[in-house]
């Protein structure tokens, strides 16, 4: 049948809470701090939040190296508060979507610290191997540098980790580690939570030969692993599927092939996938740490194979932002003097196409990167790693920092932007990170108060996703693959058409559409005054239109 699931015609709001809202003083946001917003987020109109990991936890990665998965950090609060901000949720129609960190845990966790005695049967709930101090197993790499073994001195194996040598990856070949993150997700479950965000669930199923990366460099990074699928399958059918739970994985470096699996509308395994590849376009030869313009020509031909290659097979999250990434505005579009249109043509270009669309915390209102200046002013474990390493191979320092102002985790980690009073409104104490400089003109209180504001683009996006069913079937067909600067698509289902045009650039952009005759009427704009029909027309510096027929 036709109907969607809430999924299917809903948008979801991602939460880091560590940047959402304080309410203590301590100068970290807490769960407390995302009930007093809920009103808000009614506002904005969004269907479900997504936080990310606040379980107990060292804080190695921000939470995504966990010490206990049944326990919330006290940082964060109580499971009082949990079950509050559930509660006042519900009541708001709005859902509760919680991450999930399964390929491994903390080096803190009770497990691992059982595990560290080679005879205890929590051994093989982690990836130990045989070795030499100075020979690990095999050429993997950390993704955040250095091996990505550990040698353990007094058990004489080494350990694998795929992240920081805190984060111990668990042996998913093991039933044992299975049963335990069925339980998890259970508790999840128990307590009212309607879905679930897996962290780089694609990597947990390793080649028992482990086998070194034939790249030589170690760097190509291990997905999509022997028995992902079977692992997946089992995991939808015991728990997912049972418990009625929405499932979205996050897949590093995967293939369209393996996402029409892990995300067949049959729910054989998820609901959804996030992949990468569009996030890439700024990575010369797939390096990440580096200055690069996008290339909008490649970013247009990604989402055209990606939608064409899920459609009605499997289903897309569309996101630009997370709390991986760098904001999006000042990425692919522009901060200065066009920075309305352009933060609202980057949701008007993601929010028309097929798929579950994702707004991270603060993109809604076109927050910038924060331009920090010193090496001090970071907080991620990713970005200090790098910064060392790159510096110890002889970079420069000032090129480093105009990297890391451009690429860095932590351009989505500053805290959210509510209003132009001391920290932004975000805490009375000193807060874990630096807020960006511009929050006093960029905030939800002016954005509120501006019915040109990005917010209410966002907000008309969200709501035309549950009136428009074209947005939630329709087919996907890109009209100017090989323009430089003008991304435009048509949506169609059921005799009705939609029409997306873009100006990706700050340059005016003469367009000439085609087959454009009949009635048309415009649904969004990100200028005063749209054209009402799509027709010869020069489009302005980031100009965007949605146009309906039929
Ligand atoms: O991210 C997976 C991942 O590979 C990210 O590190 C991201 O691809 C990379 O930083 C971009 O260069 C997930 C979480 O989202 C991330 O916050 C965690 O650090 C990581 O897994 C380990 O849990």
């Amino acid at each position: 049948n036709n109907l969607p699931h809430w999924w299917q015609n809903g948008v979801i709001y991602q939460i880091y809470p560590k940047s959402f809202q304080d309410t203590t003083g301590r100068g970290t946001g807490d769960l407390r701090g995302v009930t007093r917003r809920l009103d808000y987020l009614k506002t904005l109109g969004i269907d479900a939040i997504w936080l990310t990991p606040f379980y107990i936890s060292p804080q190695v990665d921000n939470g995504y190296d966990v010490a206990d998965y049944l326990a919330i950090d006290p940082a964060y609060g109580t499971l009082d508060d949990f079950d509050e901000l559930v509660r006042q949720a519900h009541q708001r129609d709005i859902r509760i979507v919680l991450d999930m960190v399964f390929n491994h845990t903390s080096t803190q966790h009770a497990w691992f610290r059982e595990a560290l005695n080679k005879e205890s049967p929590y051994r093989q709930f982690y990836i130990w191997r045989d070795g030499v101090p100075e020979t690990c197993p095999n050429n993997w790499l950390s993704k955040f540098g250095g091996s990505a073994w550990r040698w353990h001195a007094e058990s004489e194996q080494y350990y694998l980790h795929l992240f920081a040598p805190e984060q111990a990856d668990l042996n998913w070949e093991n039933p044992a580690v299975r049963a335990e993150v069925k339980k998890v997700c259970e508790f999840w479950a128990d307590r009212g939570v309607d879905g679930l965000r897996l962290d780089v669930i694609n990597l947990i199923s390793k080649d028992q030969g482990f086998p070194d990366d034939e790249h030589g460099d170690g760097r190509r990074f291990y997905t999509d692993g022997p028995r992902i699928h079977e692992y997946l399958r089992e995991m939808s059918s015991d728990v997912f599927t049972p418990r009625n739970l929405m499932t979205v994985g996050e897949m590093s470096s995967t293939s369209l092939e393996h996402c029409q699996e892990y995300a067949a509308l049959d729910g054989r395994e998820l609901s959804m996938t996030f992949n990468f590849h569009h996030l890439k376009v700024d990575y010369p030869q797939g390096e990440k740490w580096t200055l690069a313009r996008p290339d909008f020509v490649a970013l247009k031909a990604i989402f055209n194979h990606w939608q064409q290659g899920m459609h009605n097979l499997a289903w897309n999250a569309l996101f630009w932002c997370n709390h991986d990434q760098p904001r999006i505005v000042s990425r692919f579009g522009d901060e200065g003097r066009y920075r309305l249109p352009a933060a609202k043509m980057l949701g008007m270009v993601l929010h028309g196409m097929q798929g579950t669309p994702y707004i991270y915390q603060g993109e809604e209102i076109g927050m910038t990167n924060p331009h920090f200046k010193r090496i001090t002013d970071y907080k991620d474990v990713e970005s200090h790693n790098m910064f060392a390493l790159l510096r110890a191979s002889g970079h420069d320092p000032d090129h480093l920092l105009a990297i890391l102002a451009s690429k860095s985790r932590d351009n989505s980690r500053t805290p959210m932007q509510w209003d132009a009073g001391p920290n932004g409104g975000f805490t009375t104490g000193e807060p874990w990170i630096g807020l960006c400089d511009n929050y006093r003109e960029i905030n939800v209180a002016a954005a509120l108060e501006d019915k040109h504001s990005i917010f209410y683009t966002y907000q008309a996006l969200i709501n035309l996703r549950k009136t428009q069913p074209v947005l939630t079937w329709g087919d996907y067909v890109d009209l100017l693959p090989a323009h430089p600067a003008i991304w435009c698509y048509r949506r169609r289902w059921q005799g009705q058409t939609l029409l997306v045009v873009a100006n990706l650039s700050v340059e005016s952009q003469p367009w000439q559409p085609e087959g454009t005759d009949g009635e048309w009427r415009v649904l969004l704009g990100n200028y005063e005054e749209t054209p009402a029909t799509p027709q010869a027309m020069t489009l302005r510096p980031y100009e965007a239109v949605w146009w309906l027929q039929g």
